[in-house]
């Protein structure tokens, strides 16, 4: 007998179907502790539902998802900064701000003031506005600490988010973000320090599963990256860049050459870039918050990762700095309006593209086997996930097998 069974739901599985959304009209979904145990048409269910399972859940005809992925966040950080935003409105560009010591310094600054636990108590809201809006796995870049303790500390503080609420939080350290100030003069040896003493670190103690670079002429350059990209892999850490966001820079080339799990932002990815990614397995994911808040008019080549078969996957990149975006099915439809993706893409790029670029492979559809993060939406079909636009449409959330909000 099963735990738990869902019935009177429509599911959209996020198994590729003609559809693009697996849907099953008359879903049932068995819960057997904190997995799945049978999704499929309840007229295939084996016996009578009441028979099957000691507790019965109805959905009221509600669309059931997976739980959904936010697989790029920086929802670490102390302060804010909209006065940036308003400087950019009166003409001053992202890299002329960040010249001017704003910018990610700026919020290294506010970072370094405050504790672990304070820094995880402001990040607290920021993670139940993901929670109500249907995300039940969020990854957390650290990166505004720049020096090993405070890299430490965020990736702690990223630690008890996890702990004070019912998320499952996916640490990866931003090893390479920005050059910090009392380095100015020192490149070569901050990318040492990173090397011989952040990264030994945060892998003995099992802080990361991942490892991030920033790529870009404001940032760090191909062979800064590559050198900690090679020193993680090394370690056992999956890898991660953020790729051609402001310049083509070679980003997506270089995350494919490490076999990164994603290539994140991608503007200017030429396509060779796209071609690298597909050979390479890595994911594409698109932050449309990044491109609307810093006035972007180069589109990610949507069209050429979608000839090359490259999976697309969509994050908020909640940031105070380019991405204040602070919820995942918003990032769905900016993603649909701005770069032209389809419903489809759009949704399966929270949930199973979402997953792969995490390397998760117990998430991100409704499968047996899997986890059972689901959430329930007050819509008629999935395309309705990437249409509103700052609409409430999560009725509830599942995580491991129980409702969490
Ligand atoms: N790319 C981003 O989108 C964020 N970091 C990065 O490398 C922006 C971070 C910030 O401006 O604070
Ligand atoms: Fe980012």
């Amino acid at each position: 007998m099963w735990d738990q069974l869902l019935i009177d739901v429509q599911a959209a599985t996020a198994v590729p179907t003609a559809d693009g959304f697996g849907l099953i009209p008359e879903a049932a979904i068995a819960i057997a502790g904190d997995r799945i145990a049978w999704v499929g048409s309840v007229k295939d269910l084996p016996a009578e539902p009441s028979t099957l399972a000691k507790a019965i859940h109805r959905g009221g005809g509600r669309l059931v998802t997976p739980g959904l992925i936010d697989c790029h966040t920086h929802l670490i950080f102390g302060g804010e900064r909209s006065l940036e935003f308003d400087l950019r409105a009166q003409g001053v560009d992202y890299a002329t701000i960040a010249a001017q010591g704003g910018g990610i310094r700026s919020t290294v600054r506010l970072t370094r003031e405050l504790s672990a636990q304070a820094l995880a108590e402001i990040a607290l809201p920021r993670a139940r506005a993901l929670l109500a809006d249907g995300v039940t796995t969020i990854e957390v870049k650290s990166g505004y600490g720049l020096d090993t303790a405070s890299e430490l500390k965020m990736l702690e503080a990223a630690r008890l988010v996890g702990l004070a609420l019912d998320v499952s939080i996916e640490p990866t350290l931003l090893a390479l973000h920005a050059l910090p100030r009392e380095r100015a003069d020192d490149r070569s040896g901050y990318v040492d320090e990173v090397i011989q003493e952040l990264l030994p670190a945060v892998a003995e103690r099992q802080l990361a599963r991942a490892v991030d670079v920033f790529c870009e002429h404001i940032a760090f350059t191909v062979p800064e990256c590559a050198r900690v990209l090679q020193a993680a892999r090394q370690l056992g850490l999956h890898v991660k860049v953020h790729a051609d966001q402001l310049t083509d820079g070679g980003g997506a080339a270089l995350a494919a050459q490490f076999g990164a799990l994603s290539a994140d932002h991608l503007e200017f990815t030429s396509t060779a870039g796209v071609q690298a990614l597909a050979a390479s397995g890595t994911v594409a994911v698109l932050l449309p918050g990044a491109f609307l808040m810093l006035g972007e008019t180069r589109r990610p080549p949507i069209a050429a990762l979608r000839a090359a078969g490259v999976p697309m996957a969509i994050a908020t990149d909640l940031n105070p700095g380019s991405s204040p975006l602070n919820s995942l099915t918003l990032a769905i439809t900016l993603a649909r309006a701005q770069f032209g993706l389809t419903a489809s893409e759009g949704f399966l790029g929270v949930t199973a593209h979402a997953a792969r670029a995490l390397g998760l492979s117990d998430r991100g559809q409704l499968g047996a086997g899997l986890r059972a993060d689901l959430a329930l939406w007050n819509v008629n079909h999935p395309r309705e996930l990437g249409y509103w636009l700052g609409k409430p449409n999560c009725h509830s959330v599942w995580r491991g097998g129980r409702a969490i909000a």
